[in-house]
C-alpha cells in the first residue's frame, strides 16, 4: 500500500530528476514538564507515505531515482531498557521495505555527497533542512501530498472499512446501553471498550457525547452530564483503523421513544441527509449537496410553523444556517477532517453556513467522505436573529425560544463515492423505528 503511495507522490515530482523530497515523521509529547508520554500517533503525511508507526524517523525519496530512504535514530541499550527493543537497519529493512537505511547523524554528509537540486519539505521543516546546509523548498510538497491522498487507494479503504465497522458495533452497543439515569461517561466508555476490543485503540477524535442542550453545541467537549428522561442525547465518535478514522454520528432519545417533537424534527434531518446522498456521484459538488440538505431542512422547519415566508427567500437570507451552522461533510482519511478539501486556488466561500463547508471538490470515485447535516437550536445564535428585524420576520420567535433547551440532531454516515454513486460504510439504525426497536 505504502509502496503505491510512494510511487503516486513521485509522479507529480517526475520532472525533477535531481530533486528530493525530505519528511520528518513526528516525535513523541509528554505532558508539560513531566515524563508521562502520551500515545505516540505517527505524523499522517509519514505514515501515508512510509507506513513507519514509530516516533524520531525521517524519509528521504529521489525523485529521479524513486530510491526510499529510511532515517533512524542511533538507540543505545538503555533505550532498549525502556522500550523493550533496538532494532537494526536490516530489522527495518524487512519491515518497511525501504531501499535503504541510515542512522540520523549520518543524513547530513549523504546530504551532502547527494546534492539534490532542490529539497521539497513540508511548510515547518525549513529548519531541519537548512541545517543539512540546503535550500527548502515547501511551497509544494503539501498540495501535492494532499492531492494524493484525496483519492484513496484500495489498501485506505480497506482500513477504512475495518474502522467503520468497529464503529458500527460500538455505537449500536451504546444505543442499547442508553436509558435514563446514565451518564455521559458512562457511555463514553461502552464506545471505547468496544472500539478496544477490536483493536482499534486510538480514538481519532475525542468523541461526542451530548445529551439534553450540550446536542447543540457542535464540539461538545464536557461528558458528565446525566441522561434524562425525555431528552436527546447526540453520539459522535469514531474508531481508527491503522490511522485510518471512522467518524459516524446518531442522536436518539433517552428512553427510546421519539416524542411528536423530536420525532418531526428527527425527520426533517433524517431526509436532508437521504437527499444530500443521493447527490453524491462523481461529478457533482459538495456545495450543491450541501444547499439542497440546507432546503430540505428550512423546509420541514416551515412545515412545523417554526419559521416562515418563501423558501427561496429563507435559503437567500441564509436563515437555514441559524439552524444548520456547519458544513455538511468532510473527507477522511488518516486525519477525520482529512486533508484535500480546498485544492490549491479555491476559495471558501464567505457566507453563513458555508464558511466552514471543509470540502468544495466536485467528487471523484474513491474519495471518502462524511454526510453530515444537523438541525440544532443554539440561543446564541438564535437571540440575535430574533432581535434582527431583518430576519425576526421569518421566525416564529414564541415557539423558537420554547425549544432553546431541546438540544440538536446531527445524522453522519461514512461514504465511499464509487462510479455509479455511492457506497455507504455506516450501518448504525437511522431510521426512527429502527432506532426504537434496537433500544426496547
Ligand atoms: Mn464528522
Amino acid at each position: 500500500m505504502h509502496h503505491e503511495h510512494r510511487n503516486r507522490l513521485l509522479t507529480l515530482f517526475k520532472d525533477e530528476d535531481k530533486s528530493i523530497i525530505y519528511l520528518r515523521g513526528g516525535a513523541v509529547s509528554r505532558r508539560y514538564n513531566t515524563d508521562f508520554e502520551y500515545p505516540f500517533r505517527q505524523e499522517s503525511n509519514f505514515l501515508y507515505v512510509t507506513g513507519v508507526d514509530e516516533p524520531d524517523m525521517s524519509a528521504v525519496l529521489h525523485c529521479g531515482t524513486g530510491e526510499y530512504v529510511l532515517v533512524i535514530p542511533r538507540r543505545d541499550a538503555q533505550f532498549a531498557v525502556w522500550m523493550g527493543y533496538v532494532l537494526t537497519a536490516d530489522d527495518y529493512i524487512g519491515k518497511y521495505g525501504p531501499d535503504k537505511v541510515i542512522y540520523d547523524d549520518e543524513l547530513s554528509d549523504w546530504l551532502k555527497k547527494l546534492k539534490p537540486e532542490t529539497v521539497h519539505g513540508l511548510p515547518g521543516s525549513e529548519q531541519d533542512i537548512r541545517q543539512f546546509g540546503l535550500t527548502p523548498e515547501t511551497g509544494y510538497l503539501q498540495d501535492a501530498l494532499a492531492w494524493c491522498r484525496v483519492i484513496k487507494t484500495d489498501g485506505e479503504i480497506a482500513n477504512l472499512k475495518t474502522a467503520a465497522a468497529a464503529a458500527n458495533q460500538a455505537h449500536l452497543e451504546v444505543m442499547q446501553a442508553v436509558c435514563p439515569g446514565t451518564y455521559e461517561y458512562e457511555m463514553k466508555a461502552v464506545f471505547d471498550y468496544h472500539a478496544i476490543r477490536h483493536g482499534q485503540l486510538h480514538p481519532p477524535y475525542s468523541g461526542i457525547f451530548a445529551s439534553g442542550p450540550g446536542s447543540a453545541i457542535l464540539h461538545h467537549t464536557g461528558k458528565h452530564r446525566q441522561l434524562d428522561d425525555g431528552e436527546l442525547f447526540l453520539v459522535d465518535a469514531g474508531t481508527e483503523c491503522h490511522g485510518y478514522a471512522s467518524d459516524i454520528t446518531r442522536t436518539y432519545p433517552v428512553n427510546g421513544r421519539f416524542s411528536p417533537i423530536q420525532a418531526d424534527l428527527y425527520d426533517i434531518v433524517l431526509d436532508a441527509q437521504t437527499t444530500a446522498l443521493n447527490l453524491i456521484r462523481p461529478g457533482n459538488k459538495m456545495e450543491d449537496a450541501h444547499l439542497a440538505a440546507a432546503k430540505v431542512i428550512v423546509t420541514g422547519l416551515r412545515d412545523c410553523s417554526l419559521v416562515k415566508g418563501d423558501i427561496d427567500e429563507l435559503m437567500d437570507k441564509n436563515v437555514f444556517a441559524l439552524f444548520f451552522p456547519h458544513g455538511l461533510g468532510h473527507f477522511l482519511g488518516l486525519d477525520t477532517h482529512d486533508v484535500g478539501g480546498y485544492p490549491k486556488g479555491t476559495k471558501r466561500i464567505d457566507r453563513p453556513g458555508l464558511r466552514f463547508l471543509r470540502a468544495r471538490r466536485i467528487f471523484e470515485s474513491a474519495m471518502v467522505l462524511t454526510i453530515e447535516p444537523g438541525l440544532y437550536f443554539i440561543p446564541a445564535l438564535l437571540e440575535p436573529a430574533l432581535a434582527d428585524k431583518g430576519i425576526s420576520g421569518f421566525l416564529n420567535g414564541k415557539r423558537l425560544k420554547e425549544l432553546f433547551d431541546f438540544g440538536g440532531i446531527r445524522i453522519e454516515d461514512n461514504i465511499i463515492v464509487r462510479d455509479d454513486g455511492l457506497e455507504n460504510l455506516t450501518t448504525v439504525p437511522k431510521i426512527r423505528q429502527e432506532i426504537e426497536l434496537v433500544m426496547r
